[in-house]
């Protein structure tokens, strides 16, 4: 059953409130003309980044069997893309769903942290077997938090010349990834630039974002998100990136002028529309 639009299976927990992972995925991957499969790998009240008590369901159980149903109905799929997991052991589960669709995109999203501190609900132990996950995936996309937890590097405390830049990037694909994508690096030349890296081609790239001085939760998974969209859309590497950056600072500066509680994440709903527009961009580099 091989569908004309891509499909993808997005393996990420369900956060009811604040704006992140599949409520964000679904929207943004829908609108840009994608067919997003949901697998739940949780369901929590809220995300986990301080609005209180979280109410957390965990649904390892649930992985296998789902992913078998679609073997036995034949679904195709054109991108297993996995985020945030709720127990080590849905890291063999996503393995396992690589393994089922060997021609199918394999991203790897390898939410655990920011801001230089894991989250809440990331055990060292999951952290590691997050490395595992990476080694399967043809494209990841970790903020600067999670390049350095998977590198074992210290989180950089100044910012990363373009020489260190380029290491941790043909590091981190050195692991299996071709295509590496690093969020919100501090450069030493003063930006805040998203950074991509094809190691087919040996090709280095980065985006240079506005800043705006407060940080909304979900904004790694609507980059994930839209970079991976634009890609199975036919995007190149550095227009895909391009397009994910000014789509982020379209929505955080939309939301900024706002005001709103930044624990509930950007305004997606009032941008959405932007991601069906044909926009001109020209604005990356090469790093
Ligand atoms: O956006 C990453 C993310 C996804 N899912 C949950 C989270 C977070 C970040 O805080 O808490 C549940």
């Amino acid at each position: 059953m091989k569908s004309q639009q891509a499909r993808v299976a997005a393996i990420h927990d369900l956060s009811g409130f604040g704006r992140c992972s599949l409520s964000v995925i679904l929207p943004a991957m829908s609108v840009m003309g994608i067919q997003v499969c949901p697998v739940p790998t949780a369901v929590l009240s809220t995300h986990t980044g301080g609005l209180g008590d979280v109410v957390f369901r965990d649904l390892t159980d649930y992985i296998l069997p789902a992913l078998e149903h679609y073997a036995a109905l034949s679904v195709e799929f054109d991108c297993i893309y996995s985020g945030f997991l709720g127990s080590s052991a849905q890291i063999g589960h996503c393995l396992e769903f690589f393994e089922q669709y060997p021609d199918a995109m394999a991203v790897v999203d390898p939410v655990m942290g920011d801001h230089g501190k894991p989250y809440r609900t990331y055990t060292p132990e999951l952290c590691a077997r997050m490395g595992e996950l990476v080694r399967a995936a043809d494209l990841i996309t970790p903020n600067l938090t999670e390049a350095a937890i998977l590198l074992g590097e210290e989180y950089p405390q100044a910012p990363l010349s373009h020489v260190m830049a380029k290491s941790w990037l043909v590091r981190l694909s050195a692991l299996g990834p071709r295509y590496v994508l690093i969020t919100g690096v501090e450069l030493a030349d003063g930006t805040v630039s998203n950074l991509g890296y094809d190691a087919q081609r040996g090709a280095f790239w980065r985006v240079a974002c506005d800043y705006v001085p407060v940080a909304y939760p979900g904004t790694g998974d609507i980059y994930a998100s839209v970079a991976v969209g634009a890609m199975l859309t036919g995007d190149s590497l550095p227009i895909a990136m391009e397009r994910a950056t000014r789509f982020l600072e379209y929505a955080i500066k939309t939301t900024y002028g706002y005001g709103t509680d930044p624990r509930y994440g950007v305004m997606l709903e009032r941008c959405l529309p932007w991601l069906t527009q044909q926009h001109s961009l020209k604005g990356y580099e090469t790093l």
